[in-house]
């Protein structure tokens, strides 16, 4: 017999909020001046990026692919280490002056899934401090709690697409993935969630509407609310918003 749902596990960049372009991106920016750097990675530029998942990994990824000719400083690590931490710093003050909003029907169904005792856990690549800065000015101080498990950034040696973060979420949370649904926005994220096992729900944003969402649940332009519905954009279910009992409907599917 198949299992009951007991948990909803959720990606936080792209699919709590629209954090990358205006928020990563603006952030990794501003961290390249400070640091007296020309680098300037535009709204199309960051989309080619996004390739790579960890904020880190990503500054290595643009010197390999796009700025091959800048001269690596000796310590390179740190350099890349410092410049990351700054980005951080940056990041998690846009967080706290409320500059980024949650996407369309996030918090309606966390706090119906809450109310409902519903399991909740986050698995994501960015950095702790960035969940915490946006979980608590967008939820409320006492909001991070709301969630038993943060599986984030460094904890596992293999971010997404690799199926680490998730089977930490799983394991700390004494799991199974067919226990348990995922929401993500992006390729690289249902590819880490699927190879985890897990079903996905999916809702995409400006920068993942052409990726490959086979074998998702659904996939979503947004979590939708009662007044201003979600479009389905793949999957045959007829959804208006995403609620728990959907959800659950999905699940069993
Ligand atoms: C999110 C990311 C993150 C952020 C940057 O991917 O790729 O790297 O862009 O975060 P996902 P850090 O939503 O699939 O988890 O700079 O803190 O690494
Ligand atoms: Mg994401």
């Amino acid at each position: 017999m198949a299992k009951a749902l007991q948990a909803l596990i959720f990606d936080v960049d792209g699919t709590l909020a629209d954090t990358e372009r205006d928020g990563h991106r603006v952030a990794f920016n501003a961290a390249f001046k400070e640091a007296a750097l020309d680098w300037d990675w535009s709204e199309s530029l960051y989309g080619e990026l996004l390739a790579v998942t960890g904020g880190k990994e990503r500054i290595r990824f643009y010197l390999e692919k796009f700025n091959a000719e800048f001269e690596k400083p000796a310590q390179f690590d740190a350099f890349v280490a410092g410049l990351h931490a700054a980005k951080t710093t940056h990041f998690v003050e846009m967080m706290r002056r409320g500059e980024i909003p949650l996407r369309p029907g996030v918090e309606r169904l966390i706090k119906e899934a809450r109310a409902a005792k519903m399991r909740l856990a986050i698995a994501t690549t960015t950095t702790p401090a960035n969940v915490e800065a946006l979980v608590s000015s967008t939820l409320g101080c006492d909001a991070m709690q709301w969630f038993e498990v943060i599986a984030a950034g460094d904890i596992v040696p293999s971010k997404k697409p690799a199926p680490d973060i998730y089977q930490y979420a799983l394991a700390k949370m004494g799991l199974d993935a067919d226990q348990c649904i995922a929401f993500e926005d992006s390729l690289n994220g249902i590819l880490s969630s699927q190879a985890a096992g897990l079903k996905t729900i999916i809702t995409v944003n400006g920068y993942t509407c052409n990726d490959d969402f086979s074998g998702a649940v659904i996939v979503l332009d947004q979590m939708g609310e009662p007044a201003t519905p979600c479009k389905v954009l793949k999957g045959g279910a007829d959804v208006s918003y995403l609620d728990l009992a959907t959800v659950k409907k999905l699940f069993e599917a």
